[in-house]
Order: structure tokens, then sequence, then C-alpha cells
């Protein structure tokens, strides 16, 4: 016997958009189950739960089925096991929720299914995808259709009807493609780091800037930021500090509820100003306390509440030239300290995994404040030493970054990706 069921669909962890799409596609792959009909996907503020959740993501859908209610009801919470929902607190931030609505005009309510699902009735953000793919579905036991329980609804609340994720977004996937994600840059407030920053904002991320020394610097980045309508904040911490490197991992861990994104691109600078002058051994330390160092503490703190939530992206900065060595003072210094970052990456890509990518880039000649006032010497090397004969940009490489955070990039991790214009050296 084929009976028709409803069901709601709900996310606000992580990339929202892909776990309602997989679901969906789970559930059309069981046995006995047939999707036919799938409603807009809206954005919606959260309901109850603890403070600080990010919206929701919410569809509802059609199924025919062979499946009993208590089977089908098996197969839902199979499928958001096998999507990573973890069940720690009532109405916690989640990766999928499947709940079921009605299954034929069913009305059961036992410990183990309870049809129609309580309160949907009186929930927009199940009503009005609901009513968008079953308008005359009847609730057994109000006997109302979707409709016109969704219309006394927007009535009683005066609110206003929820309007689909915009259809910018369903015809154009890849321009904003970070949307609803949160992400931290470390060392943002110049060069790569502010680059990158302003690239996933672009692509639709909420992004926290952080900086050591200008806090001005940071404002005018996370100003820039905020002109996308997206959410930005500055986060002052010196992470040669192991104490502020945790600091810094909790403060954003809690600002938005979560962090999807986290970027170690914070270096010591060995190259400018009065650290120009500094002995080797300065120069040394400083670079392993901020590029070794404090990626490692950063990478491990928020690598671990990440797979605990099952999901995030985390990338590292290496060097191109660590691999093939490079003369002098800078060369050395850079190799220990860029060759380190690159080795950790593979190892804490392997701890993370299934739940957490961890991929690292390796720029080549950037013009960034040293490239710019170098001499004519390394002006010629550098386009000399890149096949594509020019200087990389940080848009170059915030480019890459943008698209390995992405889910374009979902199966890779454990890489470095070289950004250095062919170089062959
Ligand atoms: N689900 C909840 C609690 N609150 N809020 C919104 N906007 N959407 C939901 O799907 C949702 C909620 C419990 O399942
Ligand atoms: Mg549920
Ligand atoms: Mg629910």
């Amino acid at each position: 016997m084929t009976v028709t069921a409803y069901i709601a669909l709900g996310s606000n962890l992580g990339y929202r958009r892909n776990y309602l799409d997989r679901a969906l596609q789970a559930l059309q792959e069981r046995d006995g189950i047939v999707v036919t009909r799938v409603s807009s996907y809206y954005r919606t503020a959260p309901v109850g739960g603890p403070p600080g959740q990010k919206d929701y993501l919410n569809a509802a859908a059609e199924l025919q089925t062979e499946l009993e209610p208590r089977e089908l009801l098996q197969a839902l919470l199979e499928i958001e096991r096998s999507l990573g929902r973890v069940r720690r607190e009532k109405h916690g931030p989640r990766t999928i929720d499947l709940d079921l609505l009605l299954y034929g005009d069913l009305v059961e309510h036992t410990a183990d299914l309870t049809v129609p699902h309580p309160h949907w009735h009186e929930r927009l953000f199940v009503l009005q995808p609901l009513a968008e793919i079953a308008p005359d579905a009847v609730h057994p036991i109000l006997k109302r259709t979707a409709r016109e329980l969704l219309n006394r609804l927007l009535q009683e609340a005066a609110s206003p009807p929820l309007v689909p994720e915009t259809e910018e977004a369903e015809a154009a996937p890849t321009r904003r493609e970070l949307a609803g994600l949160s992400a931290l840059v470390t060392g943002s407030t110049s060069g790569i780091g502010r680059a990158i920053a302003l690239e996933l904002a672009a692509a639709g991320a909420d992004v926290i800037v952080h900086g050591r020394r200008s806090r001005e610097a940071a404002e005018a980045v996370a100003e820039q930021i905020r002109s996308q309508k997206v959410r930005s904040t500055v986060m002052m911490a010196d992470l040669r500090d192991p104490d502020a490197c945790q600091h810094l991992v909790q403060a954003a861990w809690e600002e938005w509820g979560g962090l999807d994104i986290w970027i170690n691109n914070a270096g010591a600078d060995t190259l400018t100003g009065e650290a120009a002058d500094w002995p080797f051994e300065r120069k040394l330390a400083e670079l392993l306390a901020v590029d070794v160092t404090a990626t490692m503490l950063l990478g491990r703190a928020i690598g671990q509440r990440m797979k605990a939530n099952w999901g995030g992206v985390i990338l590292n900065m290496g060097w191109d030239q660590a691999e093939t060595g490079m003369e002098g003072e800078s060369g050395q210094l850079f190799a220990a300290a860029k060759g380190a970052v690159m080795a950790f990456t593979k190892s804490l890509a392997v701890s993370l995994a299934p739940q957490v990518r961890v991929n690292c880039l390796a720029p080549g000649w950037i013009r960034t404040a040293w490239g710019a006032g170098a001499s004519a010497r390394w002006q010629e090397r550098a386009r000399r030493e890149a096949l594509l004969g020019r200087w990389g940009t940080p848009e170059d490489v915030a480019a890459a970054a943008r698209w390995l955070v992405s889910p374009a990039a979902a199966f890779i991790t454990g890489q470095i990706v070289r950004v250095n214009g062919g170089a062959v050296r």
C-alpha cells in the first residue's frame, strides 16, 4: 500500500543548503520512498533553543511511501545520523532535522510515534513550505487545510509571509557560495590576510577580522566587509601568547554560535621595518612563535570544536620554496617555519577527518609590502621564476582560498596547493 506523507526539513549548521539537498537525495535513494514534491528553501529565524544560533534553512517534501510509519520514522533518523546530526540540547543547532508531519490521515500519539507532528500548524517555518507544495493537505485533527492554517497564522501573528531564499542564489549557486557560513582570518588587517577576508565576504561569508597592533586598520577592513551585506567584527590578539590563542578561538566560536572556516594566515614579518635588522635568532624565535606554534595551537583548538560539531574547514599558509629550498637567511628561516606548517597540515587533516577538511596554500612570489619595495634584482627574479611571468597578487591567493574553503572543494583535504604562477625551480 502506498501512503502520501509530508516531512519538514531544517538545518542551521554549516552549509545548510547542501544538508537539505543531501537529505532529499538520501530519501530518494531508500527503498520504499519516492520524493514527489519539494518546496523552496526558506531562511527562517530560529524559534526557541539557545541564544546566538544561526538562521535555519527550512523546507517541506511530499513522499509516496510503502513503509509503515515507524519504519519511515526510523529512516528519517538514520538519514539524520548519516548527515552528522548530534543530539545534545533541546532545539540546539543541527546539521539536519527531519520531522514527520503527516502520514496519510493517521492520528497517533504514542511513546515512539506522534503524527501529526505537534505544533506544526503554529509554525510558519513548517506551514509556509508545506502550503507551497500541498495547500490542500488536511490536518487530520484540526480538519483544516495547510492553506487555511497558514492564512490564519499569518493573520493572527500579523507577520509577513516568508520569502524563498533569493532567486539569485538559485540561479547563480557559485556567486555567493559561502552564504550563511562564518569565518575568521588571522592577520587580516593587511596583505594576503586582508585580501582573503574581503574575498570570503564577497562570497557571502560573515568574517571576523583579526589583528595584533592596529585596531584602526582592523576596523577599516571590517567596515569594507560589511559593505558586502555580511556581518563582520574585529578581534585583537597577540598570537605569540598561547593563552591569547585559546581566548581568540573561544571568543570567535561564541561570537555567532560556531565557526565554519578558520584561516591561519598570520605570520611574523621579519623582512620589513625594524625587524629586518633583528639578529637571526630573534627572527627565528618570532617565526616559530607566530607561524608555527600559533598555527598549531589555533588549528588544534578550533579543529576540535569543529569536529565535535561535525563540520568545518581549516586553511594554513605555507611557502612554495619550503620544498625546493632557497639561499640565504630568509630561505633558511622560512623553509623551517613554513615547512613545519605544511607538515603539520597533513597530520591535522588526518586527525580531524572526516568531519573537518584541512589544507594549506603555498604562495610563491606575492607582491605584498616587501615585494612592492624590493630591489630591481628581486623584481626581475620574481618575474623570471614564475612561468606566468609576473608577481602574484594577494587577490591571486585569496581566489584560491575562496575555492578551497567552499563546498566545491568538498573532496580535498590534507593538500598543499601552490599559488606561485607555476614556478618550477
Ligand atoms: N526547529 C526547531 C526549533 N526551532 N526554528 C526554525 N526557524 N526552524 C526550525 O526548523 C526549527 C526552529 C526544532 O526542531
Ligand atoms: Mg526532529
Ligand atoms: Mg523539528
